[in-house]
Parts: C-alpha cells; structure tokens; sequence
C-alpha cells in the first residue's frame, strides 16, 4: 500500500551511542545497540475508520523518534507499519453510516497519511493493509490446523466454520506462553479480553481467551477465499503476525504499538507467529503510553477524540503537535488540554527565536557534534525526548553549544526531533 511523503532528514556523522529501551516483556530497560547494523521495528497501524486522533500521533511519533535515533547511530532500519483494512470495528462503523467499509478505510488512510507527513513522521518502509496479505494469513491459519495449534467452531450463522487458536496446545509445543509478551496474570487478562475484541463466551472454544485466527463469511459482510479454510475474513492478531513475518528478519527488533495492544493483540501475534515458524516475533516489545481527555482513554469508540487534522485546520503548527507529544515520555500516560499545547507553541517559539538570533557562523565555531552528542545522551535512558527537549531549553538559554551555527542547529534538531526550528 502507499506510505506517505518523506521529510527531509539531515545526515549526520554517525556517533555510537547505545540506548536503553524499556521492554514490556523483560519488565526492565535492556541495552538495543543493534547487531549487524541492521535495525528491525513492526508498529501497530491505524484502524482506518477515525483517523488521526492525538493517541495515534504519540504512538506514531515516539516511534519515529526511535527511528531517527535508530538513524543517527548509523542504523539501517527496516520498519513495517499495518493497516487494519478490514475488522469489526471498521465494518460497523460503514454500517452505521451508510458508507462502502472500502471507501471508509481509504478516505480514513488518506487523512492519516497527510497527517504523518504533518507532523514529520518518517514513514516505514513497508506499509501494508490486512486485505493485501489474506492469502499469506491463509497458509498461516492452515499450518496452524496442520499442527494441531488451530481448531474449527461451528458457526451457527454461517455456511463454513469460524477457526480459533488453542493455547493450550501452543504452550504444549512452543516456547510462548500465554502472558509472556504482555505480562499480564490470567485475571488481568479476563478482565481485558472481552473489551479489546475478545469473544470469551462463544461456545465451543477450548479456552475462554482462545483468540479468532479465521472468521467465515457472514451473510452482508465482505469475503475472501480461504483454501480449505472456507469463505471469510482473518482475525485481528494474525494479520500483524503475518505481515512482520513476511516483511521483517526472525526475530526482529522491536515490536511497538500503545499499551492497550499489551494484551490480548501482541500476546497472540507472537504467540500465532512462534507456533507458525518456531521463532519469537521480535527480541523486545515497547509500548507507549495512553492519551487521554477528560480523565478517559481517547479511542474512536468513545468518541472522545482531539484529531490532528482538527488542530491543524485551526491552525496549529504540526510542530507544536510535535513537541507538545515528545514532552511526554513514550511511556507515560497523558491527559490533552488546550493549556499544554499552548504551553508547547510558547517553547517552539522560544526556539525559534534563539535560532534566529543564533550566527551562521561563528568565528570560532564549534561542530554540530557537541549538540547533538547532548541530545543523543539525554535520550539514551530510554528514548527520554523530554529531556532531550529540556536540553534544547537550555540550548536557547545560551548554556549548552552557544557555538554551534544556526544551519548545524537546526540540522541536528531536525535529524534527531523531526522539529524544523527555521519553519
Ligand atoms: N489496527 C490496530 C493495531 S494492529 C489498532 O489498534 N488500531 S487503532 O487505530 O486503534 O490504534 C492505532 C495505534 O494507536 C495503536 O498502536 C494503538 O495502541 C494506539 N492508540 C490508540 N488509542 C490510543 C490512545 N488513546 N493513546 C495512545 N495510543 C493510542
Ligand atoms: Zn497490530
């Protein structure tokens, strides 16, 4: 499918600096320098039903933070973002207003794709849709049956039968086991499923929280070939697992996404994708934290939604959108308010301002290296872009790099934040 526009991001020399990243499920920072020079990252993409809301964009921008920290070390990166092109949730909401699921999720896509651009997010290098990669869940789903990790429920509302992933017998036959990836007890895990997709009372399920691999068609929903599967569509967790197998190294390095995928999605997409090729998905799992308005969640169900392309339509700087994102910790949890946004245009515009005020050339200048050597170590404890935007604050205060030009400045900032301190 089609990503959207590159920014401009400058080279800089390549500085060796390790990072230490939080993994969900070493519960602990573990140290990235990646091997090989090669680094691997699968993002959880949007649901194209209600885009672009502030949640998406933090989960989107930490990530692409990574990406260009990833960059500056010298780091080729392979990076596979998903659409959920097809899903309950996108299907309900084209019945609920009158509009073809098709035009929805392409409208919905387009909207988020002018959005990235917007905000400067660097886009992966494989962006696929769900509906693209159904022939590949298919032999997927297949080889599960094949080893006896999959089983068919009979659909009393359908021709075929729905098939479902038994994890039982994938704790008996892999190394995955059910709360490995996300770290969640079973009660946790109880509670959660049936509010993120989960179907725990459908009868004829080996386990409650044994997840839908294959849905057969419905009568009125859209349908696809599925070899001796029958007629239908794929389950949510092993759409991800199919496309970062089929896209990315085994294991690969780091699988993202927002904390709400802890369970039950990233839980099954590894756990689908161990027991189809007997290796781990990826070596870490990073999750953002949660946007939230008026003491909830922002999610399109509830309706509660800052969209960006709202922001932007009032005028806001997409680089304020930026920075107000990167003054929180990828893994913290926030609340929008209009005061913080205010608060992140008044420090972009102290920036600004320092730039401007800042020479092209000293006398006796100093290289971009120093700047970006104090970004770089700022975030080095965990991609920490809060400190690395207080030390922009004190770079503008005149004490930190007052000899750096204004063209290195603004290079460094734009390479390392994707924040153009010159627009
Ligand atoms: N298509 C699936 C992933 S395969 C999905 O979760 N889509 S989504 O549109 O609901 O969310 C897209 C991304 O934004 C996911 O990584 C999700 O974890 C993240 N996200 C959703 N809501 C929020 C929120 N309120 N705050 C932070 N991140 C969020
Ligand atoms: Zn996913």
């Amino acid at each position: 499918m089609r990503s959207w526009s590159v920014p401009a991001v400058p080279d800089l020399p390549p500085v060796s600096e390790t990072l230490e990243l939080y993994d969900t499920t070493a519960s602990t920072t573990v140290s990235t320098s990646s091997r090989r020079g090669v680094a691997s990252l699968y993002v959880c993409g949007i649901t194209p039903y209600d885009a672009t809301h502030l949640g998406h964009a933090n989960t989107y921008v930490h990530f692409d933070t990574l990406v260009r920290y990833w960059r500056a070390c010298g780091l080729e990166i392979q990076y596979v973002q998903n659409v959920t092109d097809i899903d309950d949730p996108l299907l309900e909401r084209a019945t609920a207003t009158g509009v073809d699921w098709r035009d929805l999720a392409e409208s919905q896509t387009q909207l988020f794709r002018e959005d990235m651009a917007a905000l400067g997010v660097i886009p992966p290098t494989y962006y696929v849709g769900a509906v693209e990669m159904i022939p590949a869940v298919v032999e997927d789903v297949e080889r599960l049956l094949d080893l006896g990790i999959a089983y068919p429920v009979e659909a009393v509302d359908a021709a075929g039968e729905d098939y479902y992933f038994d994890i039982a017998a994938a704790e008996q036959q892999t190394e995955w086991r059910l709360g490995s990836i996300g770290r969640y007890d079973r009660p946790a895990m109880e509670a959660l499923f049936p509010d993120r997709g989960g179907d725990p009372d459908r009868p004829g399920k080996r386990d409650p929280l044994d997840p839908l691999l294959w849905r057969a068609a419905r009568e009125g929903e859209p349908q696809w070939s599925g070899g001796e599967l029958g007629e239908g569509r794929p389950g949510w967790h092993i759409e991800c697992s199919v496309i970062a197998r089929r896209h990315l190294p085994a294991p690969f390095t780091i699988q993202g996404g927002g904390s709400d995928l802890r369970f039950p999605h990233h839980e099954f997409s590894a756990a689908h994708a161990t027991a189809a090729d007997g290796r781990p998905l990826a070596e870490g799992y990073m999750h953002t934290g949660m946007v939230g308005l008026d003491g909830e969640k922002m999610s399109k169900s509830r309706g509660n939604l800052v969209l960006v392309s709202q922001l932007r339509a009032q005028g806001t700087d997409p680089q304020a959108i930026r920075t107000l994102i990167l003054s929180n910790h990828w893994r913290e949890d926030w609340a929008y308010t209009d005061g913080a946004l205010r608060g992140a245009e008044e420090r972009l515009t102290t920036w600004k301002s320092a730039l401007r005020a800042t020479p092209h050339r000293h006398d006796d200048a100093v290289s971009a290296t120093d700047l970006q050597y104090a970004l770089m170590s700022a975030m080095s404890g965990d991609l920490n872009s809060p400190a690395a935007l207080h030390t922009l604050d004190l770079w503008a205060a005149g004490q930190i790099s007052p000899k750096t030009s204004a063209s290195d400045v603004r290079d460094v900032v734009m390479a390392l934040l994707g924040i153009d301190l010159a627009a």
